[in-house]
């Protein structure tokens, strides 16, 4: 028998088939899928051998953290978790969700806290992830939701990647920029990146800035075209507008200075200009060396600018396409999950959008708050002021994720804390929880997900979960019922999506007409914005000034990048146990540039100890090549957490924490 469903990695969001034979299960392709044309990587092939590894099998319970853990029966926890929601005030409420629930599980929690409990205190690791993005698309196109699609690449002459590192990310996206380099050798890869990534060893040409200093080069590169006459202005004219005062602002540098100041090579960036002053179809790509920063919404205005500003909005002359990282933060961004939003790109701010929602939700008017709710970092700080007293986490961890990990802990094991924890597996996090449910996992559970090129597929189940657990969606609607509220009695989940998609209806993800069985459906059309109207009020494109800001590399320091390794999954409760995916990512470790280690008398091996105000990690140290004085290690490891030493610094616009870099020196 063989199943297709999604892969639950990356936002590439790869379609697969599952066979099934009795206990096995061999995952390959879905080659009839038209996003990815029957592409995987080793990691869902991999995943499928463990589906059964450290599951949690029952509900557990503590009433005081620092007592051992009971089981209890299903019928106990959803009574205690409804008790404690009941008998605390609503603002004393958060809940942290996450990028990786299928649409239908975002959905109804969406419903239940904003609609029926009418708080907004929710948000997802999102925030950690695309929230940056988000509002950036917003400012410029006037709503969420990348540009273009997956075949862009397939034609393009320039692939210009900054801030990501697909080779390893997004696998199955690189093979086919690639692909298209292989059948078209003339097509450039290039790649804005600190660190001399694999994809940066595979591209063209590698640009190592220093890290921050982006939003600096894309002043300089707009401000270049623009005196080049390199821009499209009737473009300009046609269907935006603040370039004027944007280009007075980017003008502020002369390009050399600005250029030096970014450690760029002067040939590099005028290669850069020249390429975006000619007619070749470039596709921009980006993920987190963009995000998760102090500016990272205007890094991401920034590069998205130098496309708009060359007419770069389409699938002839190329476009800036936006990585997702997680397998369905796409579709928990359309449902609405994070803490200003509404389903189907609505806000909480906006009457009308209140008012669609409480209608369809057949809730009494003014149900739904305008307040913005808390996100996810003043979630923290309001558990260590009393003021947050129950938190219910569902599908990630992050007591490893958020920045300072010491201080999440903390919060994490307040005495007055209520702390649900809703996995698969009993993770760091849920070791610290009152109350821990078990979850179905991938290749158990149904519903949708959209991907990075707004692409929703169904996921299907292939074998039956562990018993006495309980799917996502049967335990947000069984604590639902609890708290008394009607709306959550679905015969199934085809049913969630149906209620669901009729709220899209006439919205930029408009998905209304599908049917939940055969989903398979690029909402917004191959480019969104194909006719230049966009969806700001003056339906014109908007352009913004940049003022950048480059924090210099303090004495004695260097700049510690954190990211991902090509095989393990974040905090490795899905791939830390399967060999063929740990294989030469065993432990953590420090990459540093060979000279700057022999300067320091370091070899490849040695055990070195890092530091900063927040704390110290030991790492062994593997060579590469990256920018002068910077370092790269990986956040996922539980034995040596990185966030450990990143503090809580957010972007003010988007509130994304600024997980992608800190300063640390040597010991
Ligand atoms: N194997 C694997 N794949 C994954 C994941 C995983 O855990 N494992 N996670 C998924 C998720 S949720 C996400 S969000 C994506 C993330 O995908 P990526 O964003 O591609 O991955 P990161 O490792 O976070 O690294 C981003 C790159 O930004 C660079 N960078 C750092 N600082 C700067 C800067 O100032 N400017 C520029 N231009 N670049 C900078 C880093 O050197 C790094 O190469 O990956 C997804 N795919
Ligand atoms: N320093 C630093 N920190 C970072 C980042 C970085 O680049 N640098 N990246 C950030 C980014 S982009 C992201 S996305 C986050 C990721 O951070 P997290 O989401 O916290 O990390 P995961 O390990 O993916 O955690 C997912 C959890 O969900 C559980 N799970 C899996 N499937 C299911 C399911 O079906 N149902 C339920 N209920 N649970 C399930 C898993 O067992 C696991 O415990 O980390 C962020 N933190
Ligand atoms: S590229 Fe991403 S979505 Fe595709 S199979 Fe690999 S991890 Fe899964
Ligand atoms: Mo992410």
């Amino acid at each position: 028998m063989s199943i297709a469903t999604g892969c639950p990695f990356c936002g590439t969001g790869c379609a697969l088939e599952v066979e099934c034979h009795r206990e096995a299960y061999t995952v390959k392709g879905d080659k009839t899928n038209p996003s990815t044309h029957g592409q995987l990587c080793l990691k869902p092939i991999q995943m499928a051998k463990a589906l059964e590894t450290n599951r949690l099998t029952t509900p557990l319970y503590r009433d005081d953290k620092n007592d051992p853990f009971k089981p209890i029966s299903w019928e106990e926890a959803i009574t205690l978790l409804a008790q404690n929601i009941t008998d605390l005030p609503k603002e004393a409420l958060y809940f942290y969700l996450s990028g990786q629930l299928l649409t239908e599980e975002s959905y109804l929690f969406t419903k239940l806290i904003k609609g029926y409990l009418g708080v907004n205190n929710v948000d997802a690791n999102s925030r950690l992830c695309m929230a940056s993005a988000v509002v950036a698309h917003k400012m410029v196109f006037g709503s969420d939701g990348p540009l273009g699609s997956y075949h862009d690449i397939d034609d393009a002459e320039v692939i210009l990647i900054s801030g990501a590192n697909p080779a390893w990310a997004h696998p199955v996206l690189f093979r086919r920029i690639l692909a298209r380099k292989k059948a078209h050798p003339e097509t450039q890869i290039i790649v804005i990146d600190p660190i001399c990534t694999e994809t940066a060893q595979k591209s063209d040409l590698w640009i190592g800035l220093v890290s921050g200093s982006d939003t600096t080069l894309y002043n300089a590169l707009l401000a270049q075209l623009d005196r080049r006459n390199g821009c499209d202005t009737a473009f300009i004219d046609r269907a935006t507008q603040g370039f004027h005062e944007t280009l007075t602002v980017a003008q502020t540098l002369p390009f050399e200075e600005a250029i030096a100041a970014c450690g760029v090579r002067m040939d590099h960036a005028s290669t850069l200009v020249d390429l975006f002053a000619s007619e070749k179809k470039i596709v921009g790509l980006w993920c987190q060396g963009l995000n998760q920063a102090l500016d990272g919404v205007m890094r991401n205005v920034g590069f998205m600018q130098l496309f708009l500003a060359t007419g770069r909005i389409n699938a002839r002359k190329g476009l800036p396409l936006s990585l997702t990282g997680q397998p369905n933060a796409m579709g928990g961004r359309e449902v609405g999950y994070l803490s200003n939003a509404l389903p189907a790109y609505r806000d909480v701010r906006d009457e009308g959008d209140r008012i669609a929602c409480e209608k369809h939700w057949n809730l009494p008017p003014k149900t739904i708050s305008s307040t913005v709710g808390m996100t996810i970092t003043h979630a923290i700080d309001a558990i260590m002021t009393d003021a947050i007293r129950f938190l219910w986490v569902a599908c990630t961890n992050p007591l490893l994720t958020l920045p300072d990990v010491q201080k999440t802990k903390k919060a994490l094991e307040k005495k007055g804390l209520f702390l649900v924890v809703q996995d698969c597996v009993l993770s760091e996090t849920a070791l610290l929880a009152n109350l821990v449910l078990p979850t179905y996992g991938w290749g158990e559970k149904e519903g949708s997900m959209t991907n990075s090129e707004r692409f929703i597929k169904r996921v299907r189940p292939f074998k039956s979960p562990p018993s006495n657990t309980q799917s996502d969606t049967d335990i947000i609607c069984a604590v639902a019922r609890k708290l008394g509220f009607e709306g959550f009695d679905y015969p199934h989940t085809h049913a969630i999506y149906d209620e669901y998609k009729h709220l899209t209806q006439g919205r930029l993800c408009d998905q209304s007409c599908q049917e939940y069985e055969t989903l398979a459906y690029q909402w917004g059309g191959t480019t969104l914005y194909a006719e230049e109207r966009f969806a700001t009020v003056t339906q014109k494109a908007q352009f913004h000034p940049i003022h950048p800001v480059i924090t210099p590399i303090k004495r004695d320091h260097f700049v510690l990048i954190t990211g991902r390794t090509k095989k393990q999954w974040h905090t490795m409760t899905r791939t830390g146990s399967i060999p063929e995916l740990r294989k030469g990512e065993e432990d953590a470790y420090l990459l540093m540039n060979h000279e700057e280690a022999y300067a320091m008398a370091i070899k490849e091996g040695d055990l070195v100890v890092i530091t900063n105000a927040l704390g110290s990690l030991t790492l062994p140290v593997r060579f590469g090549r990256l920018a002068h004085r910077h370092l790269f290690a990986p956040f996922g490891y539980p034995q040596t957490p990185i966030n450990t030493l990143i503090s809580v610094v957010n972007d003010p616009l988007s509130f994304q924490s600024a997980l992608k870099s800190t300063q640390v020196q040597f010991c």
